[in-house]
This record gives structure tokens, sequence and C-alpha cells, in this order.
């Protein structure tokens, strides 16, 4: 497949001026392992490793290469490591802002154009906990679809209930429902799949993300899984570093292990726009600055008793808004340490 296929549209194109005769390739990291990565021009898969000034800039700055970077490199043809030179500047970076007690970020893969967000409708299935996935893929200035998966394991009425919660909680968001089981609503899901575009499949471990993938190849053991364990649904990791994989109709598919804990995010945009409904009634509160927890003249407050904005979502709401205050709260506490103490080395 040639590089425009493989995803190096001419945003990546624009930013290299450099001729291949002098020995530079222009290829893509589709997996990282410890101490390399794996990188691809769309034909050959080679090894390769970061040169030691990137390396470095990377530690600096806390910005690793990940997978679905473009980079520049020497030696592909040639036996052994390739040298990565450079990573050229990424269009949409998804990744996973926290606050414990160091402010960290977590950069999941880069160039991503879509990002499934799979969440389960049996054992495990939790609204909040979805909603939570969705702040950080809108953080990152990426469309979400969700993909609700193991329809099988419920009743017809059960799942459908379920199917309709989540489209009522979640409005203004494409919802595929599928069974990897049964083959139910693949095809819906191969819908939204383009050729030469970066998708990533985003979840809770043991929702079925590396099985989707194993799906749509129509190979059943292609990529390891494992089964969830039966008291709770709850996974057991078995996807163990992220790959970016050639599906067959030529679009790109990013599967990443599920995380342990989304920990304290940090989403303040992202949240804005997982609860745009409620945001946009904000302009008729009575006060500029309405927190929406005190009703007077809350046009929030007012559309929970109405019953147009369920009070689940909007407990979520509040619930996420204070967390990310106090997530940047701990950033500037964290940065004002870090400043003093530098003040203070100086003097
Ligand atoms: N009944 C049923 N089981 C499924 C379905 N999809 C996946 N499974 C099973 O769920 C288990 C977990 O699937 P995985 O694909 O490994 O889950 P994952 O999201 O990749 O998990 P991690 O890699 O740990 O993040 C496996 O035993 C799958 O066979 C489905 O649609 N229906
Ligand atoms: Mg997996
Ligand atoms: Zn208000």
């Amino acid at each position: 497949m040639t590089l425009k296929e493989f995803g190096f549209s001419s945003w990546f194109e624009n930013q290299t001026d450099i001729s291949t005769s002098d020995g530079w390739t222009v290829a893509r990291v589709t997996a990282i392992h410890k101490g390399w990565s794996d990188i691809c021009d769309g034909e050959t898969t080679r090894p390769a490793k970061s040169t030691g000034k990137l390396r470095h800039e990377a530690r600096a700055n806390r910005n690793y290469l990940t997978v679905g970077d473009w980079i520049l490199c020497k030696d592909f043809n040639a036996p052994g490591f390739a040298v990565i030179h450079s990573v050229l500047k990424r269009k949409t970076e998804l990744k996973r802002k926290t606050v414990g007690r160091e402010v960290s970020y977590q950069l999941i893969a880069a160039n991503i154009d879509t990002a499934f967000v799979v969440h389960t409708l049996d054992k495990g299935y939790n609204l909040r906990k979805l909603e939570r996935y969705l702040s950080i893929v809108h953080d990152s200035g990426i469309e979400p679809i969700v993909i609700l998966s193991k329809k099988d394991l419920l009743e017809a009425k059960a799942c459908r209930e379920r199917i309709l919660e989540v489209k009522n909680r979640l409005s203004n968001i494409q919802i595929i429902a599928i069974s990897n089981t049964t083959g139910s609503g693949l095809r819906d899901l191969k819908r939204h799949l383009k050729p030469g575009n970066t998708y990533c499949l985003l979840g809770p471990s043991g929702v079925g993300k590396t099985t989707i993938i194993n799906s749509l190849l129509g190979k059943e053991d292609e990529y390891f899984t494992l089964p969830v364990r039966e008291k709770d649904g709850k996974g057991i990791h078995s996807t163990t570093w992220r790959e970016l994989i050639v599906l067959k109709n030529g679009s790109l598919m990013v599967d990443t292990p599920g995380m342990r804990e989304l920990g304290h995010l940090d989403t303040a945009a992202g949240i804005n726009e997982t609860f745009e409904e409620i945001i946009a009634l904000e302009p008729d509160c009575k006060f500029r600055d309405c927190a929406h927890v005190n009703t007077k003249g809350c046009a929030v407050i007012a559309a929970v008793e109405k019953g147009t904005i369920s009070k689940e979502r909007y407990d979520h709401f509040i619930y996420m808004r204070a967390e990310s205050d106090d997530a940047a709260e701990a950033l500037r506490r964290q940065t004002w340490r870090k400043d003093t103490a530098k003040q203070r080395r100086r003097s």
C-alpha cells in the first residue's frame, strides 16, 4: 500500500521536503515496545530506534513517540534497526491527562481521525464510565463513536432498553450496537470505516476491542484475547501494547490495552463537549458565572426538574466538573511549587 493509503495525507506531506535519494524514508509507527518501535512505510515493517537527541528531547518534554506517529528515518532498508531522526507534527493527539500527586499525560495514540469508544452492554455496563472515556476523546479534539458490545449476552428486550438508555443519555453521539459472537451490527460498524483513515479502539479491559479487530479481519484468533471474569465481567488485560492494524478495506485501526483506571481527569474542554446539551442552557441562567448547583435562576436545574435533562447525567456533569477544577488547581499548585523552587535555587 502507498504512503497515502497508509494515512500520509497532505497535512504530513507538506511538512517534508526531503528527497528520498538522501536515504531518508517516511514511515509510520505501528507498535511501541520496550526500547524500540516498529515502523512501516505501507509495505515493509522494520524495528527502529530513536537517535539519542530525539530520546533526550522526548524525556525532557515528556512527549514520547507513539503509535500512529509519522517519522523520518534512515537506513530503512539496511539490516538491523532503522534510526528515527524526527517526528512530524501531529494532526491529533489522543491523550489522557490525569492529576494525582503529579500531573501526568499519557499519550495513547497520534493522528487518529475517529475514536471508537467501546463499552459493554453486559456486566460492567456503566454510563458514567462511558462518559469519562468520551471526555478524554472530546478533550483531544477527536470525534468519538460509541460501540456497545456483547449484545448477544442480553435478552432482546433488556438489550433494546439499554441501547435506548445510552441513546437518550448521549443524544449527540453516534452509537453502534454489536455482537462479535453473532456478527450483528458489524455491517453497521464497517460503514463507518473509510480507507486511509485512522481509527482507534478505546475502553475498559474485556469489552471486546481486540475481538472487534478479529471480527473485522474475519479471523477468530489473529490477535490475542482473554475471557473476562465471570462475576463482574472485568477483563484481565489481554492486550499489552498498542498496535496499528490494516483492515481489509484499507482503513487503519489502533488497538489499545484497556486502561486500569482513569484517575482524576483534567478534561475541562472535553467535559463541555460531552455534556453539550447542558452547556447549551448556560446562557439562560440568571447569573453569568452560574455553577448550576444553586436553584436561583439556574436554567440547568430547571431543565433537570422539568425532566428534559436526566438527574443522573446532571449529577455526573457536576461531579466531573468539580474533579476537573480540582485537577486544574493541583496543576497550578504544582507549577507554583516548581517555580518557587527554581527561584530559590537562583537566589
Ligand atoms: N459473548 C460475547 N463475548 C465477547 C464479545 N466480544 C468479545 N467477547 C469476549 O470477551 C472477552 C474479552 O475480549 P477482548 O477482545 O480480549 O477484550 P479487550 O477489550 O481487547 O480487552 P483488553 O485487551 O484487556 O483491553 C473474550 O473472551 C471475547 O471472546 C461479544 O460480542 N459477545
Ligand atoms: Mg485487547
Ligand atoms: Zn445555571
